[in-house]
């Protein structure tokens, strides 16, 4: 089968690398999104997210005339679906937004197109893409229907590249692909190879969908792990981060880092993906996701314990004079990333709580979110100097940088382990 024009459906954190990452191999895609905001700005030659290099990567494509944006849907000879898969009530994974794809693409397609998913979807979502597409085209054959010989080849490859690294993980990480039938694993390799230097592994759609959820709740549930493990050595009077350095000294021992909960769009929702399909097996799962959310109120607490522990040192003063400053907001270090973050879950809670002055700490952006307006924005050093109790809750580079004679007889709440003075 050959391919000269790729379809890629979703512009987001996925599907505009992979759709540049194509485009830079001198293959014509053309980049579908319902957001006409993003179209524009594509067909501009700029972005509309962050993520290193994705930006000259991008301008070039659409400067040498490789890649195009558009909000409808045109015939190619490859779909790739990089949509959100987010959860509803209940962590039910909501696969509304892979159906509206599947709803765009289908009057386009042809015999001989070859459709991926490449959304992190719950086991069976695939096969739930195909029934939707055969709904919508009964003229064409899929391989729920025909086998080997359907019109349409049908396959699931997750993602699996880590924001803040995604060009050079998308050439270089191994891929999992899980094919509808053995054929339309070999169509969907023959596409990946055009630019992913990693091994390609052939699967079926259910593995490969399971995959991507297992490798992320394995993540989870070692994280969690580490949090637990602090939570105890809390009430132990044990450094955590000590213990962890001297148990990872043992060759088979490798735990991960607590910190003040799990954050992004990937690692605390997926689980939720395998819990809800079996929920009666999935125990240390679901327990994982319980301890990791749980871990910012915990905080939260911590944070309460050492204004009382300030007021105490100091007779006359109450919340109201006390200040609180939170260092990061983003996710995980280094990015300007604040979904889903545990960090802005947590100055949130303490900009609407805290009686007296809160000053937040984010190098990554220029302002703060709407929800944090009574809060105010400060340099590193500033909120050094004016603060009574010090909440880091981001490793950023600029705090690990921080020298240890600033910190020295500070009230510091370190979620990190950075400042341990
Ligand atoms: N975290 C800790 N302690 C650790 C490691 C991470 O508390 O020791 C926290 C981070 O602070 C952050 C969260 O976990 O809040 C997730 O960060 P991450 O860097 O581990 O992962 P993500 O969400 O940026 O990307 C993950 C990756 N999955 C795995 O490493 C198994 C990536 O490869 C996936 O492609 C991505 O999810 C995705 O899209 O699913």
């Amino acid at each position: 089968m050959s391919i000269s024009k790729v379809s890629v459906v979703g512009l987001g954190y996925i599907g505009l690398p992979t759709a540049a990452v194509f485009a830079s191999r001198k293959i014509e895609v053309i980049g579908i999104d319902v957001n006409q905001h993003c179209v524009d700005t594509i067909n501009r030659g700029q972005i509309h997210i962050v993520e290193p290099d994705l930006d000259m990567v991008v301008h070039a494509a659409v400067t040498e005339g490789y890649l195009r944006a558009s909000t409808i849907p045109e015939p190619a000879d490859a779909f790739l679906i990089a949509v959100p898969t987010p959860f509803k009530e209940g962590f039910k994974p909501d696969l509304s937004y892979i159906k509206s794809a599947s709803e765009a693409i289908a009057p386009v397609l042809k015999a001989g197109d070859l459709v991926i998913l490449e959304s992190t979807s719950p086991v069976g979502a695939t096969e739930q893409m195909a029934a939707w597409l055969a709904e919508a085209r009964p003229d064409l054959s899929f391989p729920q229907q025909a086998g080997e010989g359907s019109d349409i080849r049908v396959a699931h490859c997750p993602e699996r590249v880590l924001p803040g690294h995604v060009l050079r993980e998308l050439v270089q990480n191994d891929r999992v692909i899980g094919g509808m039938t053995e054929r339309c694993s070999l169509a969907a390799r023959a596409l990946y190879k055009t630019f992913v230097e990693g091994e390609c592994v052939l699967t079926t759609a259910r593995t490969a969908e399971m995959c991507k959820l297992t490798e992320n709740s394995f993540r989870d549930v070692n994280i969690a792990f580490a949090n637990e493990l602090s939570i105890i050595c809390e009430e132990l009077k044990v450094d955590v981060w000590e213990l962890i350095q001297l148990a990872n000294r043992h060759p088979r021992v490798n735990i991960l880092q607590p910190g003040p909960g799990v954050g992004g769009h990937c690692i605390a929702v997926d689980p939720w993906f395998i819990v809800d399909s079996a929920p009666e097996q999935a125990r240390i799962i679901r327990t994982a996701r319980e301890v990791n959310d749980s871990k910012p109120a915990w905080v939260i607490d911590k944070l309460h314990a050492a204004i009382g522990e300030h007021l105490s040192k100091n007779p006359g003063k109450t919340a109201k004079d006390v200040v609180v400053a939170c260092f990061g907001l983003a996710f995980k270090p280094d990015i300007d990333d604040l979904r889903e973050s545990p960090a802005l879950e947590i100055a949130k809670e303490v900009s609407k709580r805290h009686a007296g002055k809160v000053i937040v700490v984010e190098p990554n952006i220029k302002a703060l979110p709407s929800a944090l307006e009574a809060a105010e924005l400060c340099s590193v050093s500033q909120a050094i100097e004016r603060a009574d109790i010090l909440l880091l809750l981001v490793d950023h580079k600029p705090f690990k940088e921080v020298p240890v004679q600033a910190l020295q007889g500070r009230q510091i709440v370190d979620t990190r382990g950075i400042w341990r003075v």
